[in-house]
């Protein structure tokens, strides 16, 4: 939450005068030291587990001076000279493809338990105790499943730590491409080049560098991503938040749940965790199994396609990865632990020049075989607040949802992109805490969105503004730039107004959001498009009128229909520190009662191979909760009641459903290749950590899973199980 512009001098000086005595407390807190419980008893926190406004705790909350809820003093933009549209916008930083046989300690199909000595500095550790090196839960239910049949051969390898300056910064293109940025040059962590160094225990990232990380895979090459925990092992090096355990979710992975950076496998500072990423087409054991269909293809780096088995329309493109530590996801994504992830298929190969009857030939390159970034630009949006000292700050405290004041892209604030006369895709990520976009041209001209989440349409939609983009979704959209000379340029905007991190106060029009008129910070342009050039060759590029049509569900039975209210009031039925989460929000599944998140609970058991229904639906009006269910994408059956509520940019599959105010979607998902623990919760990661989050599994597909699943309990020493502490009625 933010500030207003016009606030009143005594309005800054209370907030300031607020952020300083709390400061002991976030302390405190963030490092687990108090719990909210204490803090209740204290009369320090209200019942919902916001900041009590009771010695001039939190600026959040009214007073005196102010009839609207406010925040921390405003971003110091003008302190530091910081100017919109002034710093060149940096492509994310393409990791590094390994060969497999180069990682050390080979990787294995059960966790590596090998032991080291533990740094007393580490919660729960004495001198001398050990633990194991790979913070995966051992044994055979959390090894790699079909391990043998999808050995890897290509390795990334990440270390998650803190802020460093990147030396080997790759965008993957010419540095033409990247608006003049020179990759050569060291790139300390700033968020403008005005702005102070980012403290090393304030911004967290995958190899504690920005720009960020692009992972390019493809289909039919499993890949092995090993990541080190490289934070600090004293927990009370945060900044204020932060955690320093971690797991990692490769968001919208279909992938076995030991790879899916379950909630509660977080692993330890000095350990590592290794995800397996298989990457076949859901239906990979069901459906074209013989590998004939010409769709369930991949490229095979030299110009062709190598078929694979699956389900075609099944294809993904859009991914992206992060932490998803329980409880503590909204400070570790804010912190900067997030990268993306794009997939490359027959169908969308990242080459627009190979014409085989098969490639949709997308706006990218035609330089390589596939995976071209030329014209194919991922943007990683994302609202961020700094201190007075021009240091990224986050309130643990607000339960509504976190608010920055300042819009990012790809971590730079407002920055511009240098761009041809022709055709672009843009992979549009919303990666904020709390924050909705609705996203224009400020010029209200077209722009053709092709994608939604990980997956193309169906069919393309023109539009000139988007849906609101919820936290954690993504589109993918076209910008024809040939209809500008060069010279001119053009914003991307955003339209939606928040002022609390509840839900969109109200959409503006494109010129309401242009005139600065708002009091939400976070509306208008934010990203500037500056038209350089013509293209050297001509623009091959297409948007097909038919992209991926949407699987056919006709021929299989629904097994089961549930639903789940996400709400507030939430009760926590389980007592446990590691395992169960506390805060206002939570999920009340078919008649139960609404409940908070806890990870040893299993609230539903879909069985292996089948698929079913699932309405899900917003327990009040007062707010939106974008919903994320993990392992495979769905499809959108109907909204409040009615297939036609369906737009059209959600007519393909899905992974995120916004509710809308009191608001109900039905899906349906297959639950198939793969088994084990996966999750659903709301991806405004404040709402998920306070604690709308379920457990759900697939447990009944053959040993070695058992159901119900026992529950990892994570501990410097090793992971230990005990069985669920409640597995719900009707589960
Ligand atoms: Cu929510």
């Amino acid at each position: 939450m933010y500030l207003s512009r016009t606030a009143s001098r005594a309005r800054l000086r209370e907030a300031e005068q607020a952020r300083r005595n709390r400061l002991e407390i976030v302390r405190e807190f963030s490092h687990g030291r108090i719990t909210r419980r204490d803090m209740l008893k204290l009369g320090l926190i209200t019942a919902g587990g916001a900041l009590a406004w009771k010695h001039g705790l939190n600026p959040f909350v009214r007073s005196v001076y102010a009839s609207v809820p406010t925040g921390f003093p405003p971003s110091p933009l003008a302190k530091f000279g910081v100017l919109p549209f002034t710093q060149p916008m940096p492509r994310l930083d393409v990791l590094p493809r390994k060969a497999f046989s180069t990682l050390t300690p080979t990787p294995t199909k059960d966790a590596n338990t090998t032991q080291q000595l533990l740094d007393p500095a580490l919660e729960g550790v004495v001198a001398g105790d050990t633990g194991p090196i790979e913070g995966r839960p051992p044994g055979p239910i959390w090894a790699h499943q079909r391990w043998e049949e999808f050995l890897p051969t290509v390795a990334y390898e990440v270390t998650t730590q803190g802020a460093r300056s990147n030396t080997t910064y790759n965008p993957g293109v010419a540095s033409s491409f990247n608006s003049g940025i020179n990759p050569k040059l060291s790139r300390p962590v700033q968020f403008h080049p005005n702005l102070p160094v980012q403290d090393v225990n304030t911004v967290w990232t995958f190899n504690g560098t920005v720009p960020q990380k692009l992972i390019q895979v493809r289909y039919g090459e499993p890949v092995l991503f090993r990541d080190h925990n490289g934070l600090p092992a004293d927990i009370r090096q945060n900044n204020g938040f932060g955690r320093h355990t971690t797991t990692t979710h490769e968001h919208n992975a279909h992938h076995g749940a030991e790879n899916d950076g379950f909630t509660g496998a977080f692993f330890f500072p000095n350990q590592f965790y290794d995800y397996h990423w298989p990457w076949v087409l859901a239906g990979h054991f069901t459906i074209n199994t013989a590998a004939t269909e010409p769709k369930a293809s991949t490229p095979n780096g030299s110009g062709g396609l190598t078929r694979i088995p699956g389900d075609f329309r099944e294809t993904m493109s859009s991914h992206w990865f992060h932490d998803h530590m329980f409880s503590h996801t909204s400070e570790n994504v804010y912190k900067g632990m997030a990268g993306m992830l794009n997939i490359y298929s027959g169908l969308d190969r990242g080459n627009e020049a190979i014409n085989d009857g098969v490639n949709l030939r997308l706006p990218s390159g035609t330089l390589k075989d596939f995976g071209n970034l030329e014209y194919d630009v991922n943007l990683m949006l994302a609202d961020k607040a700094w201190d007075a000292a021009g240091q990224l700050v986050f309130d643990i405290f607000n339960t509504d949802g976190f608010l920055g004041d300042i819009i990012t892209v790809n971590l730079a604030y407002k920055p511009f992109l240098q761009v041809e006369r022709r055709k672009y895709r843009f992979r549009i990520l919303n990666a904020a805490s709390s924050r909705f976009f609705k996203l224009s041209l400020s010029d209200g001209s077209q722009m053709i969105q092709i994608a939604n989440d990980g997956n193309l349409l169906p069919a393309p939609v023109t539009i000139t503004q988007t849906d609101h983009l919820g936290i954690a979704e993504r589109y993918d959209i076209v910008i024809d730039f040939s209809r500008y000379s060069v010279g001119q340029s053009v914003q991307m905007v955003n339209l939606a107004e928040h002022s609390t991190g509840r839900e969109v106060d109200k959409d503006l029009t494109l010129a309401e959001a242009l005139s600065g008129n708002s009091p939400d910070p976070g509306v208008g342009a934010f990203l500037e498009f500056r038209i350089v050039r013509d293209p050297a060759q001509p623009d091959v590029s297409q948007v097909p009128a038919t992209l991926i049509p949407n699987p056919v569900l006709s021929q299989i039975p629904v097994a089961a229909t549930r639903t789940f209210e996400f709400g507030r009031g939430a009760n926590q039925t389980i007592n446990d520190p590691i395992t169960a989460g506390t805060g206002p929000w939570g999920i009340k599944f078919n008649n139960g009662s609404m409940l908070n998140a806890a990870f040893s609970r299993v609230s539903s058991q879909p069985g292996f191979g089948t698929r079913e229904v699932w309405t899900i639906r917003n327990g009040g009006g007062g707010w939106d909760h974008p919903i994320h269910i993990h392992f495979e994408e769905g499809q959108t059956l109907t909204r409040d009641g009615s297939a036609a509520n369906v737009p059209p940019w959600e007519r393909g599959r899905k992974d995120v459903w916004r509710l809308h105010p009191g608001g109900e979607v039905q899906v349906t998902h297959q639950f198939r290749d793969f088994q084990g623990m996966f999750m659903q919760h709301c991806h405004n990661t404040v709402h998920e950590d306070h604690a709308m989050l379920m457990r759900w599994e697939i447990n009944n597909g053959g040993t070695p899973f058992v159901r119900p699943l026992p529950t990892p309990i994570p501990r410097p020493q090793g992971v230990t199980f005990r069985d669920p502490d409640e597995v719900l009625a009707g589960a």
